[in-house]
């Protein structure tokens, strides 16, 4: 992509709106633009981002053995009266109504849908066990959205729906969804810790949540210093393993970690020796539920089990805050020049700084440079504008992207470009032919 062709609308000064780092970073590199409280527009540079998070969250729901689909926005209040929900859910829930009078709602979570679809397209225990999962827009009317994307009214979630024939066999289904939210956050560059959780109004009697350390961080957390020593990265993981997949969730949840809400003062000092306790902030990234009947009695999702008699299925959902994701990495990785994108989620992996546009020799070699990249698949951002090199500098530190390759007259006498890593600032010259083989994999 060409700056010059580019739309990413970069503001120079922090928005006087913006609270926390992320929500600043992200306006005044122009990823996002508030469109009303809670809702906002995702700009070019920002909607990389958002379908990067969405393709790794995919791929990993996918190598769990989970099943795309995609259910509407738009549901009837129908199923969420049988389930109870309708009254429950309160003002959170956006109602609408329709040209018919029929009462709708924008969806804030699908349990009702995807429970009453499964019951209609399962017949016996042999349809089971499965998993269902979409990546959609919610909406949750939340009394006091804020921090930009990262408290939205309307957001985009990964849910996924497990369906068992017992709670036994549901308890798999979850511990897979477990292990597979580790691996997904890891791909990102985070360390997502899971901590018991309460279950509101999803409901169920086993919950975690996992949440990302970060100043900023809506919950108060305590938990035990060897989590920062734990296997975080390595989850080549044989899913079908029911011992193995089990074992990495006891490893993960046998060290003491929990939110305010759950947390037991008690218990905490007995587990937790004095100086490996930590407190500290958290940003909820993922929350996973095992509710077993809850949806499925309402709404009669029940099918013959193997000697023929009805058996109630069982039931978790898996949620992951995608869009709020985007934010939470910011606040994760970010330094007082701006953001710092871990190389899988960056919106471009190269910004190519022309330092010299005009220069017909400089702008050649950028040209080549560029072609060379974009035909090898790196994607590469050129900064082909004419300001000076200082804005050029700021303005590609800001948007954070993984590597820099400053090309100007006097590189190209010494037939060098200068390479920057953005996240350590280490800066090599690197001779031109060699610059597109550094980047190929
Ligand atoms: C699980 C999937 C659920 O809704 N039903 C389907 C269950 N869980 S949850 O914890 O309420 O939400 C899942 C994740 O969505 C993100 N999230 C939000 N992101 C941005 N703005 C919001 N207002 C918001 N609310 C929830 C969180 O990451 C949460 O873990």
């Amino acid at each position: 992509m060409r700056l010059s062709k580019y739309f990413m609308p970069i503001l120079r000064d922090d928005p006087k709106e913006a609270e926390i780092v992320s929500h600043k970073l992200m306006l005044r590199a122009g990823m996002i633009r508030q469109e009303s409280a809670g809702i906002y527009s995702w700009l070019p540079t920002g909607f990389r981002v958002l379908k990067n998070i969405e393709q790794i969250v995919r791929e990993e729901q996918d190598r769990a053995g989970a099943i795309e689909i995609l259910m509407p926005t738009i549901q009837s209040a129908d199923l969420w009266r049988k389930s109870g929900r309708y009254d429950d859910y309160g003002r959170e829930m956006l109602r609408i109504t329709d040209r018919h009078d029929r009462d709708m709602l924008y969806g804030p979570t699908n349990e009702e849908m995807v429970t009453d679809m499964f019951r209609a397209g399962v017949q016996s225990y042999k349809d089971l066990p499965r998993n269902l999962y979409h990546i959609q827009w919610k909406f949750r009317d939340e009394v006091r959205p804020r921090f930009g994307i990262m408290r939205g009214r309307e957001f985009y979630m990964k849910d996924a729906y497990s369906f068992d024939i017992s709670a036994e066999a549901g308890r798999h289904s979850y511990n897979k969804m477990f292990v597979s939210y580790l691996r997904t956050f890891a791909r990102m560059g985070l360390k997502a810790i899971p901590m018991r959780a309460e279950t509101g109004p999803i409901g169920g009697d086993q919950s975690h949540e996992f949440l990302i350390l970060a100043e900023t961080g809506e919950s108060e957390v305590f938990f035990d210093r060897d989590f920062y020593d734990m296997n975080w990265s390595e989850f080549e993981i044989d899913y079908d393993d029911v011992g193995k997949v089990a074992g990495i969730v006891d490893e993960f949840t046998a060290k003491y970690a929990a939110t305010d809400d759950m947390h037991d003062v008690a218990e905490y000092e007995k587990r937790v020796p004095v100086e490996k306790r930590l407190s500290g902030r958290g940003i909820e990234v993922g929350h996973i539920f095992f509710f077993g009947t809850k949806y499925s009695e309402p709404l009669g999702c029940i099918v013959q089990d193997e000697t023929g008699q009805s058996a109630t299925i069982h039931s978790g959902s898996y949620g992951v805050g995608v869009s709020r994701l985007a934010g939470a990495i910011i606040e994760a990785s970010h330094d007082e020049s701006g953001i710092i994108w871990p190389e899988a989620v960056a919106p471009f992996r190269v910004g190519l700084i022309n330092l010299k546009v005009g220069d017909v020799a400089t702008d050649a070699k950028c040209d080549v440079i560029y072609r060379g990249l974009n035909d090898v698949g790196v994607t590469v951002l050129l900064d082909d504008k004419d300001d000076r090199a200082g804005a050029k500098f700021a303005r590609m530190d800001l948007i954070g992207l993984p590597w820099q390759i400053i090309i100007g007259p006097r590189g190209l006498k010494d037939g060098v470009a200068e390479v920057k890593n953005r996240a350590s600032g280490e800066r090599e010259n690197v001779p031109f032919d060699r610059i597109i083989n550094l980047f190929a994999d």
